[in-house]
C-alpha cells in the first residue's frame, strides 16, 4: 500500500520484513515459529515475526527480575520522568504509529490517531500519578503508636492484550505499573504483533537514554501457550489480561491456582437504552458510531438498543437511512466509516451470527454480508447489520465482534429497559438516551445499570483515560487506566509503629510476665 508510505512508517518504526519477537529493551531475539502479519486493509504481508519459546521467555523473566531489584529503589518521581519521556517520544511518532495501528489492525486512521492519544494521555496520567501514591495514615487505639500504610512495588506484571486495541492497553497498564516500580512483561496479540515491536523500540531508546536495565519492559509474541506459561507463574504477581471471556476464563483459573492477582477486562454486551424523552439526533450519531466504529470490534461496541415502543418505528427508520449512508473501505481514506474485520476467522463469526440469529426469529433490518471486489480484496470487508431481536436470543447474549447491532424493544417504565439492559452476563458498558433527570437516575441509581460504565446522553464506547475502565459479571472485574486503578500495581502494607517504653497490646489483652 503505497499510498500513505507503509515502508516509510515501518522504517521510522524500527519494523524490518522478518522480525524477533523477544526483547528486553532494546535486546531481541527469538526461537519460536514464525508469525507473518497480513493487513487486514489489503491482505498483503506486511512483515514476519519470529515468535517466543518457552526457552525466549524465560530469558525475559531473568532480566525482569534483575531490573525489579533496581527499578524499586528508584523514588517514583523520577520514574515519573521516565514514563514523561515515553510520552514525548510518542508524540513524536503519533503519526506513524497511528498509521501502523491502522494499517496491522485495520482501524480508521482517525481511530488509530486517537488510540496513541490515548497512550499520551494515560502518561500525562502516570507522571501526576508518580507524586500522589498516597496512602492513610490512622489513629492507633494505643498510646504512643503511630498508624499508617503505604504501597509498594509489587514485582512483574504480565500484561496480555488484544488486537482490537494493539497499542493503548498495553500502555494503560505499564505507565501506571511503572511509576508504581514495577516492571513489565507485555504479549500483546498474535494478529498485531508489529505493533508490540514499535512500541517495545520506542519504549527501548528511552531505557537506554536513561541508563536504566533493559528487563523494565520485556515482550513475549506468541500465541495462548506463552500466554499459559505467564498466567502459571509465580514469579509474575500480577496477571492483567484484556481480551475474550474465553481467554479471561482461562487466564483467571490459572493465576487464582497460584493465589496471584488477576486484572480482568473482557468481554462486553453493551446497551443504550432509548428512552421516550431521548434526543432522536444524538441517539442517532450514539448508536450508529458505537455499533460500526472500529468495526464494531470494541469492548465497549454497542450491541443492543433497548428502545421505548412509542419511539421505536423512529428510531429504527433514522438508524436505517443512517446505515443506508455509511461508506465501506480503507481505513486509511478519512471518507469511509468502516474499515475491515481483523481475518478472514472474524468474517466467518460474522456470518454465522447473522445466520443463527435469523433462525432464532431474529429479523435482519439491514442485512449486512461480505463485500467483493476492488477495494475489498482481503476479503475482511462487511456490512454493518441491523437485527430486529429479542433479549433472549443466544446471539444476543453472546458478543460477536462484529458490527452487527440488536433492536430491542420494551414497554412501560424505564425499569423494564434496566431489566433488558442487565439481562446479559456481561457487565462492561452502558448507556442511557434521556432528557427526563427521574429516569437518568434511576438508571445511575443502585438498582440502575449493573455495569462499569454507565453513560447519560453519550454513547458506550469512547472511554476517557481519567476513569477506571472495565467492568463487572463475565466482564472481569478488573478496573485499567485513570481513577484509583494504580492500587492493583502495587502491594499494600499496613505499618504501626511503638515509639513508648511499654509494649501494650491491641485489643486491651493483659499479658504480664
Ligand atoms: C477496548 O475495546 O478494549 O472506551 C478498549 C473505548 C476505548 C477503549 C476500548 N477508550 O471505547
Amino acid at each position: 500500500n503505497k499510498d500513505f508510505g507503509i515502508e516509510k512508517v515501518l522504517k521510522n518504526l524500527g519494523i524490518k520484513k522478518e522480525n524477533k519477537g523477544t526483547s528486553t529493551g532494546g535486546k531481541w531475539f527469538a526461537t519460536g515459529k514464525v508469525i507473518e502479519s497480513y493487513s487486514p486493509v489489503d491482505g498483503n504481508l506486511i512483515a514476519k515475526v519470529t515468535s517466543s519459546s518457552k526457552k525466549d521467555y524465560e530469558k525475559v523473566i531473568s532480566e525482569a527480575e534483575i531490573a525489579f531489584k533496581e527499578f524499586r529503589l528508584m523514588p517514583a518521581p523520577k520514574r515519573g520522568e521516565i514514563v514523561r519521556q515515553f510520552g514525548e517520544k510518542l508524540r513524536k511518532h503519533k503519526d506513524d504509529l497511528g498509521k501502523l495501528v491502522s494499517y496491522e489492525m485495520g482501524k480508521s486512521l482517525q481511530e488509530g490517531l486517537g488510540e496513541v492519544q490515548e497512550m499520551i494521555d494515560i502518561c500525562d496520567f502516570a507522571v501526576g500519578l508518580s507524586r500522589q501514591l498516597h496512602g492513610f495514615t490512622m489513629h492507633s487505639e494505643r498510646p504512643g503508636h503511630r498508624m499508617y500504610e503505604q504501597y509498594h512495588p509489587l514485582g512483574i506484571v504480565g500484561i496480555i492484550s488484544a488486537f482490537n486495541f494493539p497499542v493503548a492497553v498495553w500502555s494503560w497498564n505499564t505507565a501506571l505499573a511503572w511509576i508504581c516500580g514495577d516492571v513489565c512483561i507485555w504479549k500483546p496479540s498474535e494478529k498485531a504483533p508489529l505493533c508490540g515491536i514499535a512500541c517495545q523500540n520506542i519504549i527501548a531508546e528511552v531505557l537506554k537514554d536513561n541508563h536504566l536495565p533493559q528487563g523494565i519492559s520485556g515482550l513475549v509474541i506468541g500465541d495462548a501457550e506463552i500466554g499459559d506459561l505467564m498466567a502459571k507463574d509465580t514469579r509474575v504477581p500480577l496477571i492483567s489480561a484484556t481480551g475474550s471471556t474465553r481467554m479471561g476464563k482461562i487466564v483467571a483459573q490459572n493465576v487464582a491456582a497460584r493465589l496471584g492477582k488477576s486484572l480482568l477486562e473482557l468481554g462486553g454486551n453493551n446497551a443504550i437504552i432509548v428512552t421516550p424523552d431521548a434526543d432522536i439526533k444524538m441517539t442517532v450519531i450514539g448508536a450508529v458510531f458505537g455499533a460500526v466504529g472500529t468495526a464494531g470490534q470494541r469492548c465497549t461496541s454497542t450491541r443492543r438498543l433497548i428502545i421505548h415502543e412509542s419511539m421505536y418505528e423512529k428510531v429504527k427508520d433514522a438508524l436505517v437511512t443512517a446505515y443506508g449512508q455509511l461508506k465501506i473501505g480503507n481505513p486509511l481514506d478519512e471518507s469511509n466509516h468502516v474499515g475491515p474485520l481483523i481475518d478472514k476467522d472474524a468474517v466467518k463469526m460474522y456470518e454465522n451470527a447473522l445466520k443463527k440469529v435469523e433462525t432464532e426469529g431474529g429479523k435482519l433490518l439491514v442485512k449486512g454480508g461480505v463485500l467483493k471486489g476492488k477495494g475489498y480484496e482481503s476479503g475482511c470487508y462487511v456490512k454493518p447489520a441491523i437485527v430486529e431481536a429479542e433479549n433472549h436470543f443466544e446471539m444476543v447474549q453472546h458478543e460477536t465482534f462484529a458490527p452487527i447491532l440488536y433492536l430491542l424493544k420494551y414497554s412501560g417504565d424505564v425499569e423494564n429497559a434496566i431489566e433488558i439492559q442487565n439481562g446479559v452476563v456481561q457487565g462492561l458498558s452502558s448507556a442511557i438516551m434521556t432528557n427526563n433527570l427521574r429516569e437518568a437516575e434511576k438508571f445511575l441509581s443502585h438498582a440502575g445499570s449493573d455495569c462499569g460504565i454507565a453513560n447519560v446522553n453519550i454513547g458506550t464506547s469512547g472511554a476517557e483515560i481519567g476513569g477506571a475502565f472495565g467492568g463487572e459479571k463475565e466482564t472481569g472485574g478488573g478496573r485499567e487506566s485513570g481513577s484509583d486503578a494504580w492500587k492493583v500495581y502495587m502491594r499494600r502494607q499496613t505499618n504501626t509503629i511503638n515509639y513508648t517504653t511499654n509494649l501494650p497490646l491491641a485489643q486491651g489483652i493483659k499479658f504480664d510476665l
